[in-house]
């Protein structure tokens, strides 16, 4: 009955928000919290990248049919009833009734619709150029996570700008917006290791060689548990690279004015950290899904309506960092240094 009561008049605007629902529950509680018009433009940026990446993630589909299907998706939100037929259970639900989400989209404002659009068409060219690339450096790994994530923050960001609830400034900015973007895709990357390996009918691999080359001789080799010492050793490397974003993102939320997009901001960026500590030195991550605990996240929800709670929280995560960095203190893991030093700068920002 709650949720009917929230639900929308307009029957296309209540089919997104309970897609919304439905693929992304945290993000669409934040959505839901900013007013108008920017929560509808940014469902609809949701849903329009999220059927993006459906077609990007759909393993089943030939490489000849996926990387033309991805560099002309920006102008399929132009196309009213526009379907296609692929992902699957909630995400081929979403491709299935994509027309739905373009009515909407053709509804937006549009100077709304056209940072929808253009980063739409960024991001489809950089998924295609990765399409048959692998991620071999730290900087293709960057760059990947740029297109997939950064590219989101720098549109949600000349969003807040327009809507004029956030300084011009805020969009003039690209580069604190990419490290929003980048701490949550490495965030996901590193969590969905095994998800990612496990895909069929063919495996997806974003961990940068440049790193995990370091540990082993192949990514999938670190699924085997007689490898689990090595794996736990590039994980925490992976953790050291992703924490890199941190005084960054910290930069950014200290620019924001207004309550409801600082929580929109700042909840995702809380989570990842949260995550993150709880994958470090983590060989779980190697057997199946690390989750922040469900109290723990409904705690973040409902202290985060200011710098000093975020704060407060990288704190916290930094700490539980801290004491699993001293504890293996004697084992030979070889960005050990690195790790604390980040560590420490970090927590004298909070
Ligand atoms: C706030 C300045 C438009 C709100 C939010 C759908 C999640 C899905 O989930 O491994 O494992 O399948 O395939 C910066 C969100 C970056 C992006 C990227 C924060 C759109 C989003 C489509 C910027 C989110 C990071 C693919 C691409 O990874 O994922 C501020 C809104 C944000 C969507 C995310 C995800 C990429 C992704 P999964 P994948
Ligand atoms: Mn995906
Ligand atoms: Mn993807
Ligand atoms: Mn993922
Ligand atoms: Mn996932
Ligand atoms: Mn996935």
């Amino acid at each position: 009955a709650k949720r009917a009561a929230k639900l929308p008049k307009d029957p296309d605007l209540a089919f997104c928000y309970g897609m919304l629902n439905d693929v992304s529950r945290s993000f669409a509680i934040v959505i839901q919290q900013l007013p108008n018009p920017l929560r509808d433009a940014i469902c609809i940026f949701y849903l329009v990248l999220r059927g993006l990446d459906t077609v990007e993630d759909d393993m089943a589909l030939d490489v000849g049919f996926k990387v033309p299907e991805l560099k002309r998706f920006h102008e399929r939100i132009y196309e009213r009833g526009f379907t296609m037929a692929c992902g699957y259970n909630h995400y081929q639900r979403l491709m299935a009734q994509f027309g739905t989400v373009v009515n909407v989209f053709l509804g937006l404002e549009e100077r709304h619709q056209q940072v929808i659009a253009d980063i739409t068409r960024r991001m489809g060219y950089g998924m295609a150029e990765f399409i048959e690339k692998e991620v071999k450096t730290v900087a293709d790994y960057d760059l990947y996570c740029h297109y997939v994530a950064g590219l989101v923050g720098i549109g949600l960001s000349q969003l807040f700008a327009a809507s004029g609830l956030e300084a011009p400034s805020v969009a003039a900015q690209e580069e604190l917006a990419n490290h929003m973007g980048l701490f949550l895709q490495k965030t996901n990357i590193i969590r969905d290791y095994l998800e990612d390996i496990l895909e069929e009918p063919a495996p997806r691999m974003f961990w940068p060689r440049e790193i995990w080359g370091r540990y082993g001789s192949s990514l999938e080799d670190f699924q085997q548990p007689a490898n689990r010492k090595q794996a736990v050793q590039c994980l925490n490397h992976m953790v050291t690279d992703a924490l890199r974003h941190v005084p960054h993102c910290m930069r950014y939320l200290e620019q924001l004015q207004h309550v409801m997009v600082f929580r929109f901001c700042a909840i995702p960026q809380i989570m990842a950290a949260g995550t993150l500590a709880l994958c470090y030195n983590n060989g779980g991550v190697f057997e199946g899904v690390v989750k922040m605990r469900r109290g723990e996240t409904a705690t973040v929800f409902e202290t985060c309506s200011n710098l000093g709670d975020v704060y407060g929280w990288f704190l916290r995560f930094l700490e539980i960092l801290e004491e699993k960095v001293c504890s293996q203190a004697a084992a030979d893991d070889p960005t050990l240094p690195e790790t604390r030093q980040i560590v420490t700068t970090t927590r004298q920002l909070c």
